[in-house]
Formats: structure tokens, sequence, C-alpha cells
């Protein structure tokens, strides 16, 4: 089956092809001719991940999906969540993003954080919701050069590496998006 993808974000792209089973595959909008950048105007990742769907939904008619991602840190009262990308401005600076977060955690013992993804599948017009959730906490320090975003600042459960120290397939054994990937993908097989 062919799903396209409602994202501008190659990281995502790349991790989800790594997970998918044979049978499946997505197609990038863009490589669809959406090139536009899709508004992200709610205040909830379930909303966000929707609106991103039904955006391209509406262009294409076709099945498509997106998701919408947040880091969710338990002392800021769940912040920066839908505004992970743009916690330090418009600029969508990763390096000012993760400056802001570790600022404002400094002297703070409370470190945990989750990673939550929503994924939102349009299938023959109708629309279905998954979540993937991967606990953890925030370093002190940026760690490891892989990844994307927070990934050098966040430590899985269960691992004594950053996200941005792992390969690919290392960070898919823990991830927020390959468990709610998995949830689409079991729901797409029954
Ligand atoms: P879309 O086109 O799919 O919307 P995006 O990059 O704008 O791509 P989001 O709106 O979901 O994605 O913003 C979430 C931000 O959170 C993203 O830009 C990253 O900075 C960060 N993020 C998302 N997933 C992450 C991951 O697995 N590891 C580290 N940071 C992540
Ligand atoms: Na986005």
């Amino acid at each position: 089956q062919q799903l396209i993808f409602a994202s501008g974000n190659r990281h995502k792209a790349e991790e989800i092809e790594a997970a998918l089973p044979a049978g499946f595959r997505i197609l990038i909008m863009k490589d669809a001719g959406i090139t536009e950048d899709i508004p992200e105007p709610f205040d909830t990742l379930e909303e966000n991940s929707k609106h991103k769907a039904d955006f391209l939904y509406n262009r294409l008619q076709q099945d498509c999906f997106a998701e919408d991602t947040g880091l969710e840190v338990e002392t800021l009262n769940g912040e920066p969540s839908v505004k992970s990308a743009r916690y330090a401005g418009e600029g969508r600076d990763f390096d000012a993003n993760i400056e802001k977060l570790l600022t404002n955690l400094e002297g703070k013992a409370n470190r945990r954080a989750r990673f939550r993804t929503v994924f939102s599948l349009i299938r023959n017009g109708k629309l279905y919701q998954f979540e993937g959730i991967c606990n953890g906490t925030i370093l002190e320090n940026r760690t490891g050069t892989g990844g994307f975003g927070y990934d050098p600042v966040f430590l899985p459960d269960g691992s004594n590496r950053s996200f941005a120290e792992m390969t690919m397939a290392e960070k898919n054994q823990y991830s927020h998006r390959k468990k709610g990937l998995d949830k689409m993908i079991q729901f797409l097989q029954q």
C-alpha cells in the first residue's frame, strides 16, 4: 500500500521509511507535488496532526497521513509541546531551542520529559489517530551528533545513550514515532 505523508521534515520520513514492513511505501508530499508549508494553528498535537492530514487530503483526495510531535517536559507544565519547533522563535533554530530548554531547566531536580507523537491517518475519507509516547529525561548537556531536533539532550528510559548517539534503527527501538507508527500499520493490516 502507498500512503502520502504530509510532512516537510525529511528526518521524520527517513525514520518512518526505516521502520516500514514489507508491502508498505510512503510518498513524501513534495514528491506528490505539494511544496508549501502546512500551517499548524492549534494548541494540541491532535488538532495540528489532523489539520495537516486534512490539508493534504483536500488537495489530493488520496489516502494519506501526518504526524505532529512534541517534547513535553514535566516541570515546564508540559511545554514546549506543540511549540517544540518554534520554542525559541519563528526561526525554527534547533540550537536556540535546545539552549532555551536547558536554560529553563537550570537548577531543576526534575528533568523528566516525554516525546509524544500523534499520527493522523485518512483512509477512504475517514480519520483515525494513533499515539506514541517515549518517556525519558533531559540531559544537562548535548550528547551525540545523530538524529535531529532535541535528540542530543533526550535520554530515553532504558538507555544510557541519547537519541543523537543512536543509529536510526536503535532510535526506532525506543521512539515515540515508531510506537505510533506500529499502531497505524497494525490498523492498516487488519
Ligand atoms: P512537519 O512538516 O511534519 O510538521 P516539523 O518539523 O514541523 O515537520 P512538528 O511540527 O511535529 O514537525 O514539530 C516538532 C518539532 O519537535 C520538530 O521540528 C523537532 O524539532 C522536534 N522533534 C520532533 N520529533 C523529534 C524527535 O524524534 N527527536 C527530536 N526532536 C523531535
Ligand atoms: Na510542522
